[in-house]
């Protein structure tokens, strides 16, 4: 049975659309090294760029979770490649409240760079000194979220190590979307690593050398509260490098 010419053509549009998008990440990844001759640290065009009035908003909230101003010209993020098989970086977690009531949220390393596009090789380690500042919840806030805590029974309620599994208002951690990063603590596990409000924790791992390269992307996963977060604008893009390779 052959199709109709038509549909023939129909049928290789998933080919196209794949192979467009494997183009495309190499472009992208050659972009990002000529945006930081550096490497391993953002660009002082990318710094000025984050920090620029003209770029971001001058409000208080601009301040904390900057945004570009309606009709600005967008800019690629910050980027931070690894170097000599390693990335190491700070990252805060933000939320901040805007003039109209919304809740931002924002990753910022300590260098003041939002959203940093992080590029490392399959084998590289990725070392992050997270910090989660948000505020601690008032007390009935707590009890709100007992019946989560509830769900999660063997867990150790001491809260002093984030790999402990206490649920709660303004917990959150960080997911590396669509990667095969182990889903262990201190990796890429989000169920029970729960960073607390004004807590650290250090995420220390290899990304996998069968890690296929492309595009992925990191964002909050604490379950039951991570639509907000996300949706408060905290995400930013991990490129795996070496598609050229394959
Ligand atoms: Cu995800």
């Amino acid at each position: 049975m052959h199709g109709s010419a038509a549909s023939r053509s129909w049928r290789f549009r998933p080919f196209l659309f794949a192979l467009i998008s494997l183009l495309s990440i190499p472009l992208l990844s050659a972009q990002a090294q000529r945006k930081c001759p550096g490497r391993g640290a953002a660009s002082v065009q990318d710094l000025s760029k984050l920090t620029s009035p003209a770029a971001a908003g001058t409000a208080a909230a601009d301040q904390v979770c900057a945004r570009y101003t309606t009709g600005s010209t967008v800019s690629d993020p910050p980027v931070l490649q690894s170097q000599n098989g390693e990335l190491e970086t700070t990252m805060k977690f933000l939320m901040v409240t805007d003039s109209q009531g919304l809740a931002r949220n924002c990753y910022v390393t300590d260098t003041g760079l939002e959203a940093p596009t992080l590029v490392v090789n399959p084998g590289d380690k990725l070392i992050i000194h997270f910090a989660n500042h948000l505020p601690a919840p008032a007390s009935n806030a707590s009890e709100s979220m007992a019946s989560m805590k509830m769900s999660l029974a063997n867990d150790d309620t001491t809260a002093s190590n984030p790999c402990n599994k206490v649920m709660g208002t303004n917990v959150t951690n960080i997911h590396f979307h669509g990667t095969d990063i182990a889903p262990v603590c201190g990796q890429d596990e989000v169920i029970h690593t729960l960073v607390q409000p004004g807590q650290s924790f250090d995420y220390n791992f290899t990304i996998p050398t069968s890690e296929p390269p492309g595009l992925y992307w990191y964002h909050p996963h604490p379950h039951g509260i991570s639509e907000g977060q996300v949706q408060g604008g905290a995400t930013g893009t991990l490129i795996v490098e070496g598609i050229q390779n394959i």
